[in-house]
């Protein structure tokens, strides 16, 4: 995961979220093997799209405030400004995944160095949140995970974590067990919340796994003729509560992704959009309105650039969208593999397709060769691959 950054953005050297200075130059360290973060990366810190009122997500996050105020009378606290910086403890080993598990590698996290990390998501914060006696509160922030390239996923993002405790009395008076009292109001719950924000909405549960709750469910909504995961929960382990406090208590919790729902709601075709600075985007949004369809300013046409390399063992898809994301910024809509095979000594050649399409203006032919040498330059540098 080494090198694999470039310059392009030219960040500021320090930002500060929720009262802690972070310094560039602790966060990108391109000579230690220990840290992934590049710039383009650190350029998003501290920017807090979830706390502009008169952005999507500040919206959607308002929103969702309004419900659990109107229907828990104000039960639940509300936290959107911890930081993004994290320890492993407080990532992964707090949530109870396992040692073995992939959300670790440094291919699909963010490590500032081996035991501080980005969060890859708001459950980073449930352990520290109920030894400090919290019983009911929600958690929303900027999470960043490296992945693939396409209109539903982007390096950050932003979550909203839920979490509820229930004491035995809650659910002795009724026929059922603790955890089955907290999944039937977990599910009420988030049912509630979908009706809320969208009205009347396709959806289905899915029965899935998380290390940290059990049982597990996520929710899909039907989106643009396919159905679109919008949150992950689940009936919280009962390790979890034990060690922070709450033994003999059972909870729920959830986690939403803020730009899949904000998708549906307002029609945002394309994840990149949330980030824009044009007018033309960021005009159409206005505090306190959900769901105002957002009209296209125009659609232009995509480029696409084929690029075929042979692949070494060291190779990941991860590594090659970080590449092209650290050259193309947020000119490219999509990395995809269109062919792939092994000849007769063994070695692997992959084909991608690389979409490229501005949000905000037709690209020219000069522009888009220009980027795909320059991609095709660092692939070749940066991932070690040998070129067709
Ligand atoms: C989690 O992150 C769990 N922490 C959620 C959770 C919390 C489960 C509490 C149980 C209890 P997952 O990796 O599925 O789960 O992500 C949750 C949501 O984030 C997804 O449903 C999706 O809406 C959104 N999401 C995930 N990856 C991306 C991405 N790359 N870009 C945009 N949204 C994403
Ligand atoms: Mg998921």
């Amino acid at each position: 995961a080494r090198g694999l950054r470039t310059s392009a953005a030219a960040a500021a050297s320090a930002v500060e979220v929720g009262g802690v200075k972070i310094a560039r130059d602790d966060v990108v360290k391109e000579d230690d093997p220990t840290n992934n973060v590049p710039d383009t990366i650190f350029s998003k810190i501290g920017l807090q799209l979830h706390r502009r009122d008169n952005h999507p997500l500040g919206i959607l996050k308002n929103t969702i405030y309004d419900y659990f105020d109107k229907n828990f009378a104000g039960q639940f606290d509300k936290f959107d400004d911890l930081c993004p910086l994290v320890s492993v403890k407080q990532n992964f080993d707090d949530v109870l995944v396992p040692a073995d598990h992939v959300s670790r590698s440094y291919n699909d996290t963010y490590y500032v160095d081996s035991q501080t990390v980005l969060r890859c998501h708001t459950s980073a914060h449930q352990a520290e949140l109920l030894r400090d006696g919290h019983t009911h509160f929600l958690v929303t922030g900027d999470v960043y995970r490296r992945d693939s390239i396409d209109s539903t996923h982007y390096p950050v993002f932003h979550q909203m974590e839920g979490f509820r405790v229930f004491s035995p009395d809650d659910w002795l008076g009724s026929d059922m067990d603790g955890t089955a009292y907290a999944a039937a109001d977990l599910k009420k719950t988030l049912e509630g919340l979908a009706r809320h924000l969208f009205g009347d909405v396709q959806m289905r549960w899915v029965d899935t796994y998380f290390p940290f709750t059990n049982p597990s469910f996520e929710l899909e909504i039907y989106f643009q003729d396919d159905w679109l995961e919008v949150l992950g929960c689940g009936v919280t382990e009962q390790e979890i509560l034990k060690r922070n406090g709450r033994t003999d208590h059972v909870a729920w919790a959830f986690g939403l992704g803020l730009e899949r729902l904000a998708m549906v709601l307002f029609d945002i075709p394309d994840i990149r959009l949330f980030w824009s600075n044009d007018k033309r985007f960021t005009s159409q949004f206005s505090e306190g309105k959900l769901g105002v369809k957002f009209k296209a300013f125009s659609k232009f046409p995509p480029c696409y650039k084929d690029m075929s390399f042979w692949i070494n063992d060291a190779f990941t898809e991860n590594n090659l969208c970080e590449v092209v994301r650290g050259i193309a910024g947020d000119l490219v809509e999509e990395v995809k593999l269109i062919d792939n095979f092994t000849n007769k000594k063994g070695m692997t050649s992959h084909c991608y397709r690389i979409a490229y399409r501005s949000m905000e203006r037709s690209l020219t032919d000069e522009e888009i060769n220009n980027l795909q040498l320059n991609v095709r330059e660092a692939v070749k540098d940066k991932l070690n691959v040998e070129l067709r």
